[in-house]
């Protein structure tokens, strides 16, 4: 198994810190999304969305999306399991996961991609030119705000996600604010429970993954 990755890109970083948790070490191949490498014809015959993260099976089938990879590798290495463990807990797994990758990793990538310059023409990613939409740039910087609020508020009354329980659908939020800084927005200071959980996370030895 082999994962194609980018260090300074937030969503193969969502899959490194899944693979972390369960203490998986794979082989991984770095394509410089800056020196535009995905658009490769090499790398396009493996994805042809031209996107990282994908994982590339030994018999060469690859995957792409990383909830796709994250439910292949909980299939494949059951154990410390994130993604849930008993039916309800996997619905609610799903179910924060999802909202926390379009209000949080959609969010941020419509803030950062359609104000760029260097994202001219490249506002989603993929094999399709899409202009930017300088109004999307203010409304994901919006939803942001909002969500450090929601977030804050969740934090409150519960340790992780999903209560006490450790789940990718923290790794995604966690993932969603280092990718946040990225259009210049940090945990505001009076959001200390936000704060709390960041920082819990944080510490843990996959946050460096
Ligand atoms: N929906 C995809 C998103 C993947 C994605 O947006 N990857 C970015 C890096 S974080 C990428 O490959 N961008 C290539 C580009 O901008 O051309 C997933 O879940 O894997």
């Amino acid at each position: 198994m082999k994962l194609y990755d980018y260090a300074a890109a937030p969503n193969p970083r969502r899959v490194r810190i899944f693979l972390a948790e369960k203490n998986i070490q794979i082989e991984t191949v770095q394509i410089d999304l800056a020196k535009l490498e995905q658009k490769s014809e090499a790398f396009l015959k493996l994805s042809p969305l031209g996107e990282v993260p994908l994982l590339q099976l030994d018999d060469g089938t690859c995957i792409s999306q990383v909830h796709a990879i994250c439910r292949y590798i909980e299939e494949v290495y059951p154990e410390n399991p994130l993604l849930g463990r008993t039916p309800l807990e996997k619905a609610l797994v799903e179910s924060s996961n999802h909202q926390l990758n379009m209000n949080g990793i959609v969010a941020v990538a419509d803030g950062f991609r359609n104000a760029n310059p260097a994202f001219a023409d490249r506002a989603l990613p993929g094999p399709n030119a899409y202009a930017q939409i300088p109004a999307l740039a203010e409304r994901g910087l919006a939803r942001v705000d909002h969500l450090f609020r929601d977030l804050d508020a969740h934090f409150a009354n519960s340790e992780f996600v999903i209560g006490d329980y450790f789940s990718v659908a923290d790794i995604t939020a966690f993932t969603t604010i280092g990718f946040a800084r990225w259009i210049k927005k940090t945990i505001p200071e009076d959001c200390v429970n936000l704060q709390r959980w960041y920082d819990q996370v944080n510490a843990r030895p996959s946050a460096k993954a």
